[in-house]
C-alpha cells in the first residue's frame, strides 16, 4: 500500500475562478496544509486541462504534495501527475491501473460496500466516498449515509476519504468513523481566506482522528 497522507484532500473547481485565482487558491491551500490536491476540470479540453495541470503541478511540487488528475489518464501521464481519480462513468479502475502501472496513485469513487470491494480488487489505492451532505459542486451525485461510509472503511484495507458538502461546522458527523481524511471543494475553493480554511479544516480532522 502507498504511503498517502489523505487527511485533507483539496478538489479544485474552476467554475468561479480565473486561472490566476485558481492557482492562487491552490497555493494558499497548500500553505494552509492540504495533504493532497486533485485538479478537477469538467469543461476543459485536453490541451487546456494539460496546461492547467502543469501549472498546478509546479505549485504542488514545491510543497511536496501529490497531484491527482480527475478523469483523464492521458492528462495525468502528460503532466507527470502522481495519479488519477475515476468515478463510475470514467475508465474502469482495472484499465487505469493497467495503463498507469503499479507506482502511480489510482483513486476511485465508491458509494457502496460492493463498489468499494470491487475498486480495491481492481487496484485502487484509495476511495472517495460521498456525498455525505448535499453539495452545490456536483450536480449528479447521490447521498451516502455515514453508516455506509463506516462500513466501506471497514470492508477494504485501503484508505477512504469522505466528500460532499463538508465544512468545519458539519464534519463532526464523521467522528468515530475510521476515515483517512476528508475531501472538500467549496470549503476551500470558495473561502475568503483559503489558507486559513485549509489550516482550520486540517486541525479539526486531526483532532477528530484522535
Ligand atoms: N463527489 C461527490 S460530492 C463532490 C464530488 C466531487 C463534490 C464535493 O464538493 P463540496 O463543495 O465539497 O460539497
Ligand atoms: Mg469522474
Amino acid at each position: 500500500m502507498k504511503n498517502l497522507d489523505m487527511s485533507l484532500y483539496l478538489v479544485t473547481d474552476s467554475t468561479y475562478h480565473t486561472e490566476e485565482s485558481l492557482l492562487r487558491t491552490v497555493e494558499a491551500a497548500c500553505e494552509g496544509g492540504v495533504t493532497l490536491v486533485q485538479l478537477r476540470e469538467k469543461h476543459a479540453g485536453g490541451r487546456e486541462y494539460l496546461e492547467k495541470a502543469r501549472k498546478v503541478r509546479e505549485i504542488t511540487d514545491r510543497f511536496g504534495i501529490p497531484l491527482i488528475i480527475d478523469d483523464r489518464v492521458d492528462v495525468a501521464m502528460a503532466c507527470g501527475a502522481a495519479g488519477v481519480h475515476v468515478g463510475s462513468s470514467d475508465l474502469p479502475v482495472s484499465e487505469v491501473r493497467r495503463i498507469l502501472g503499479p507506482d502511480r496513485i489510482v483513486g476511485a469513487t465508491a458509494k457502496t460496500v460492493e463498489a468499494a470491494r470491487k475498486a480495491y480488487e481492481d487496484g485502487a489505492d484509495y476511495l472517495g466516498v460521498g456525498a455525505i451532505y448535499p453539495t452545490t459542486t456536483k450536480v449528479v451525485t447521490i447521498r451516502t449515509e455515514v453508516s455506509t461510509l463506516d462500513a466501506i472503511c471497514r470492508a477494504v484495507p485501503i484508505p477512504a476519504v469522505a466528500i460532499g458538502g463538508l465544512n468545519l461546522e458539519n464534519m463532526g458527523i464523521l467522528d468515530g468513523t475510521p476515515i483517512a481524511g476528508i475531501a472538500v471543494v467549496s470549503a476551500i475553493m470558495k473561502a475568503e481566506d483559503p489558507k486559513k480554511a485549509a489550516s482550520d479544516l486540517l486541525g479539526k480532522v486531526r483532532q477528530m482522528r484522535h
